[in-house]
């Protein structure tokens, strides 16, 4: 067996939570290691390079709020980046803070045990080597273990097998080849309408019509970049204070303000108040956009599906085939219950002539052949499937890296019956380690960079507190994990992402066999961030230091 490496902290992961962890608890004077499994920084960034993949925050609220010099000096292309925008970002954090010779590349952490005796973290690589550490800190990311279903007869397709979220750096040569793509979540969605344009024949099998809206496309302009530069300390506090950790801030020099016809047409705040006339019209003029715009249809049933409705005219309009209009609209859950996925040409692109919809909810997929995909109504000759099946989101990663904590309690076991974690942090049985953007965390429903930079910040401090006390290890009381997890519960009750219709990555409903449950915090970055702040605070209330 290789020699031991010691480390004073052991990151896994190196997207951007594990490099800014990597960054700032090297600032503390700690000695650091990152182990990723990839061949290089990025993270989600790094591994879903399909065709069309782009990010749905803007880029000037999705970047690191760490270093003002970083703030100054990139420039964005795009207000929503494209995924290689994003990931030349990473690797200039990467270069210009000198991360990777703290990260070891090609390493996939297989198990991380709690050493009783030295209370210390053993790290054990796909490669054998052992890494001991007295911190872990799990910067697994939220997206990162792809959901492949098992079809039968999987195994006897020949022709080339892809996941959108491990996409090859390779390019992949997709001319005048029958493609098919399973599955219209937010990967599929971007994915599709660049398929289209690439592949000789494209055939989409949707098991789940998905809401989708057209993205922003629009180019950066310098002045407003150069506007944010201006103003990014006072964008970043505004982002602390948002339920969303995005700060919403409007360039107001550098845009012209517009004109008084469209602040008419701007919608009042309940879709209920409108007549179907107005409704109508609204959306005429602005695009199904609008319709996200209403509080009311996330708060009440009914507003809802007045909304739905709308929107799926709206599908009915933009789609040629009222047929394959139909079929793309969805019926069995409503707006607001899945993450919002926006679009490039989505509808469109099933006008088409190489663009066939196969409904695989009604004439499910049997099974795969040498050829291609068998439902339980025709067979479809491919010689390229892509799966854009999705994530074992938010708690997948962290049970993947077989976890054992205190007295041989797997963390498998722990969260046999969903993720039982306080603030999304820390876990009873697990001392000294900690996860970044848990399930418990506003994670996923906030800015990834802002909630990242949060916890990270949040961790180094308590390390920092911890040896400041000369203490050696701090876990949470059981008994605030079962309140927060009930916290968690309680406010996700009564929203539109967990009525009983909806099934969601973010109640593990992707998954066959995952516990039932609402992972994010919904309650708010903001109130969620003064929360651990004052737990902080109070000398880490809820928790066992020792
Ligand atoms: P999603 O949103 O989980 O979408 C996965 C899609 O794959 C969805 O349409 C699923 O249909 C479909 N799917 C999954 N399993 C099957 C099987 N067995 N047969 C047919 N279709 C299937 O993942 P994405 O990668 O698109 O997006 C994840 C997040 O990444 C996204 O929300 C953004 O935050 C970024 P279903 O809906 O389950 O019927």
């Amino acid at each position: 067996m290789s020699e031991v490496k010691k480390v004073d902290i052991a990151i896994v992961g190196a997207g951007f939570a594990g490099m800014y962890a990597t960054h700032r608890f090297r600032a503390l004077g700690l000695n650091v290691v990152a182990l990723e499994a990839g061949t290089d920084v990025g993270g989600t960034w790094y591994w879903n390079r399909y065709p069309g993949a782009r990010c749905d925050v803007p880029s000037l609220e999705y970047s690191f709020g760490f270093s003002p010099e970083l703030e100054k000096e990139w420039d964005w292309p795009e207000v929503f980046s494209a995924q290689p925008d994003i990931l030349r970002y990473a690797n200039h954090v990467a270069d210009r803070f000198d991360l990777r010779r703290d990260i070891r590349f090609n390493t996939r952490v297989v198990a991380v045990d709690y050493q009783q005796a030295d209370k210390r973290w053993r790290l054990t690589t796909d490669a054998g080597e052992v890494v001991e550490a007295r911190f872990c800190v799990m910067a697994t990311g939220c997206l990162s273990v792809p959901n492949k279903p098992e079809f039968p007869g999987a195994d006897d397709f020949a022709g080339t097998v892809l996941h959108t979220g491990l996409w090859p750096k390779e390019p992949v040569d997709l001319s005048n080849k029958r493609v098919g793509v399973i599955g219209t979540g937010s990967s599929g969605v971007q994915a599709i309408p660049e398929l289209a344009r690439l592949a000789g024949h494209l055939t989409v099998f949707q098991r789940s019509p998905v809401y989708t809206v057209p993205a922003n496309r629009k180019r950066m302009r310098a002045a407003v970049q150069e506007e944010f530069r201006e103003n990014y300390t006072e964008i970043r506090q505004m982002q602390q204070n948002n339920a969303g950790g995005v700060s919403g801030f409007r360039p107001v020099k550098s845009v012209a303000v517009r004109s008084p016809t469209v602040l008419a047409d701007r919608a009042p705040n309940d879709i209920l108040r409108l007549t179907p006339e107005q409704r109508a019209k609204l959306v005429e003029r602005q695009g199904l956009n609008v319709l996200l715009g209403f509080r009311d249809v996330y708060t009440d049933v009914a507003a809802n599906e007045v909304a739905n409705e709308v929107f799926r005219d709206g599908i009915r309009s933009l789609v040629k085939d009222p047929q394959v209009a139909e079929v793309l609209c969805p019926v069995d859950y409503g707006l607001g219950c899945k993450r919002q996925v926006l679009d490039r040409d989505y509808y469109d692109t099933f006008n088409r002539d190489n663009v066939t919809l196969v409904d695989v909810k009604a004439a499910p997929i049997e099974s795969l052949t040498a050829t291609g995909v068998q439902t339980t109504d025709a067979h479809y000759n491919l010689d390229v499937l892509i799966y854009a099946t999705g994530f074992d989101a938010m708690t997948g990663a962290l049970l993947k890296a077989n976890i054992t904590g205190r007295d041989g309690l797997a963390l498998k076991t722990k969260w046999e019956h969903g993720p039982l974690a306080y603030l999304g942090l820390q876990m009873h049985g697990f001392p000294n380690l900690f996860t970044v953007t848990g399930p418990g965390s506003p994670s996923v429903l906030c800015n990834m960079l802002v909630a990242i930079e949060q916890h990270v910040n949040w961790i180094a401090d308590c390390v920092g507190y911890l040896d400041a006390n000369s203490l050696s290890t701090i876990e949470p009381l059981p008994a605030s994990e079962l309140d927060w997890v009930g916290h968690v519960n309680e406010v996700a009750q009564g929203t539109m992402y967990t009525t009983p219709s909806c099934n969601s990555w973010y109640l593990g409903a992707n998954i066959p066999g995952k516990p039932r449950i609402f992972m994010p915090y919904v309650g708010g970055y903001a109130k969620y961030r003064v929360r651990c702040e004052q737990i902080a605070a109070k000398d880490y209330e809820g928790f066992q230091l020792g």
